[in-house]
């Protein structure tokens, strides 16, 4: 017998795959070992080392591909929600980025699903910075001061251009959010919030309810609200106004107007969270006992008109108890001879007094305070709120001056008569007069005749008065009258008309106001669409001569935008009424010039000095409250479905956007 050849290679015996027997498995093991026996030691270290390498290799190549796919199934997400049209399109590379995170991150919102924020999606998870409990900006912080104008522009630009660099590092924290990571502790002054009672219509609904292009521009003003605010609650929380450059903030009246005036912009938009935290310091850092001086005016449409608005939302007795203590502070103003109220009161002394210049008030201020003081009496079962201001408006009825139905821009605290007289404009110091009219009206259950009366002859006196047409492209717009002079120069404010008119409309008056109301909305639209920003000036001037030449013309004093809500307003009722699509259109191209040439890298929106220059707009480093509480509200408004939110036949808004509920019964 010969003994087996040694053989230098391993041979492989392959069982019959259709052979079952028994033994097999049993036979084919002896044979693999008696085969291994019979190798040398070298062949049998060499096979082992060839093993081992390749056990390494395949180890290696296992992580790589797993790698790959989690990397592939990310992108396949972010084609997904592009090709369902659910990405927001990109502005330019700092915007395309989504919300920054700051110290402070957002917490996630309960009541909605997030936007999608798809370039997060691919990157790695960071480590989440704590959420602090701040409720003020630390001594350190640089204070506000009165001058928010900022003399080089260009100096401004640079410093937007170095926080761009910062909102790099914004954005990996915003990554870290959208990882496993655990959900980072409330500050504590947020869970002892009490939580208010949910809305009739709870915001969130309306995304579930509205077309895919709809949410998409919700979630896009959510976008720009959550920028803004991370700036405010970073640099002035608690104060007045957000100098969003400087990281700082301004103070007005140290009452905390950016805050209140959002509040129930945050409860619309279902940003809970952000409404809760704001909430807890209205509770426990909010105080009207204080030595300051405040305008009548400002305070009751933003800081009144917020809480009581917030108080109808919520059902939260906090908001009326505030607005109580707030409105019987304010009283003082009335004490004049004439009950025309001055514009200014110390709000802690219970002193009053008219600007330091003159004895004189502005109209539009003094009878645009009646929503809010009605609505506190109706509250309250107090009267004394509302005979005061009804007595303003009752004086003003009779008062002579007027120029059939347009008042002056003045009126004497002293013997109630105006002053300054012939000069009609529907700009600053009379516009909401002609506003509050209205509303007023509807508020009231439309039946106070005096205050339709006024309304539809003012309408009358705009028409006969203050209407024209340019010459190239026949734009409507709404001129001055000075001492029988014709100016053709038109305020941005005046774009609160064509909703006034519309909300007239819908009341039941004159269904000619519609067409008027439809023509300057198309001119307010061009007074953004024709400049170079698409953002409107403050002030338009319009070409009445031939058929040449540009429609708008804008003086250089003239080029600076505020941020300011008119336009939008207006494009709200515009579209409720109508059910036109291009009016959606029109503020959706307003809010991506917002985007495009106001939004500060980092958090927050900045006024601009020219919006006729695109490549320097000129940061102001201001961001007015209005934006937040008015701006953004009524672009979410016009986004949202307008059957289930905020119903126009049951509430009115105040000419700061706060919903005041129309009373079902009439005012005694
Ligand atoms: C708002 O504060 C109010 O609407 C006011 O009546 C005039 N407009 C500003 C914002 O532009």
């Amino acid at each position: 017998m010969y003994p087996p050849p040694r053989k230098d290679f391993i041979a492989l015996t392959l069982s019959d795959p259709h052979s079952h027997t028994y033994n097999n498995g049993k036979h084919r093991r002896q044979s693999c070992w008696r085969k291994w026996k019979q190798l040398s030691r070298l062949q049998r270290s060499l096979i082992l080392f060839l093993l081992a390498l390749m056990l390494v290799f395949a180890l290696l190549s296992f992580s790589s591909v797993a790698e790959q796919r989690r990397g592939r199934s990310d992108t396949e997400d972010w084609l997904e929600l592009r090709d369902r049209g659910l990405v927001p399109p990109v502005l330019k590379p700092a915007e395309s980025r989504g919300p920054a995170a700051g110290p402070h991150a957002e917490p996630a919102d309960p009541m909605e699903p997030r936007g999608p924020n798809i370039p997060a999606l691919a990157r790695p998870p960071t480590k989440r910075k704590p959420f602090p409990n701040k409720r003020a900006p630390p001594n350190s912080r640089k204070e506000g001061n009165a001058s928010d104008t900022v003399s080089d522009a260009k100096q401004n630009q640079e410093v937007v251009r170095e926080e761009a660099g910062e909102e790099e590092e914004d954005e990996e924290k915003v990554i870290s959010r959208r990882g496993a990571e655990p959900a980072t502790e409330p500050p504590s002054n947020q869970k002892e919030a009490v939580e208010p009672q949910a809305p009739a219509e709870p915001a969130a609904s309306v995304h579930q309810q509205v077309s895919p292009g709809a949410a998409e521009r919700l979630e896009a003003v959510r976008d720009a609200f959550r920028h803004a605010w991370k700036a405010y609650r970073e640099y002035a929380w608690g104060h007045d106004e957000l100098k969003p450059i400087s990281k700082s903030f301004s103070e007005w009246f140290g009452l905390g107007l950016t805050l209140i005036d959002s509040l129930d912009t945050m409860w619309i938009m279902g940003l809970k969270e952000e409404f809760a935290e704001a909430r807890s310091w209205v509770e426990k850092e909010l105080s009207f006992d204080k030595n300051v001086e405040v305008n009548l005016f400002e305070t009751t449409i933003r800081i009144l008109g917020g809480l009581l608005s917030c108080y109808h939302l919520t059902g939260d007795q906090l908001f009326l108890d505030k607005a109580k203590d707030l409105g019987s502070r304010l009283m003082p103003a009335f004490k004049t001879p004439s009950k025309i109220p001055f514009s200014d009161v110390n709000i802690g002394k219970g002193t009053a007094h008219p600007p330091r210049w003159t004895s004189d008030s502005t109209v539009a201020e003094v009878t645009s305070i009646q929503l809010e003081f009605r609505e506190l009496s109706h509250l309250t079962q107090d009267p004394q709120y509302q005979d005061a201001v009804n007595e303003v408006m009752r004086l003003v009825h009779k008062l002579p001056g007027k120029h059939d139905g347009l008042v002056p821009m003045f009126i004497n605290t002293n013997s109630g008569q105006f002053s300054h007289k012939g000069v009609f404009t529907l700009g600053a110091r009379a516009d909401s007069y002609y506003e509050y009219l209205l509303k007023q009206w509807i508020q009231g259950g439309k039946t106070e005749d005096e205050l339709l009366e006024d309304y539809l002859q003012a309408v009358e006196g705009v028409k006969k008065h203050l209407v024209r047409q340019t010459g190239p492209g026949r734009l409507t717009f709404i001129g001055e009258l000075s001492h029988n002079r014709f100016n053709p120069k038109m305020d941005h404010l005046v774009c609160f008309l064509p909703g006034t008119l519309a909300l007239g409309v819908h009341s039941g008056l004159p269904p000619d106001h519609m067409d008027l109301a439809q023509q300057l909305m198309e001119t307010c639209h061009q007074m953004y669409r024709q400049m170079e920003t698409g953002l409107s000036p403050e002030i338009a001037h319009f070409n009445m001569q031939g058929s040449e030449g540009q429609d708008v013309s804008v003086k250089p004093a003239d080029r600076h935008n505020l941020l300011r809500p008119e336009t939008v307003e207006s494009l709200f009722y515009m579209y409720r009424f109508t059910k036109e699509a291009k009016y959606r259109d029109w503020g959706w191209d307003i809010l991506q010039s917002f985007n495009a040439f106001t939004k500060v890298p980092g958090g927050g929106y900045t006024s601009i000095n020219n919006v006729r220059d695109p490549s320097n707009p000129g940061p102001r480093d201001k961001m007015e409250s209005f934006f937040l509480g008015e701006t953004l509200k009524y672009l979410y408004l016009l986004f949202s479905n307008d059957d289930e939110l905020l119903s126009l036949d049951k509430y009115v808004f105040n000419t700061e956007a706060h919903p005041l509920p129309i009373w079902p019964s009439p005012p005694k």
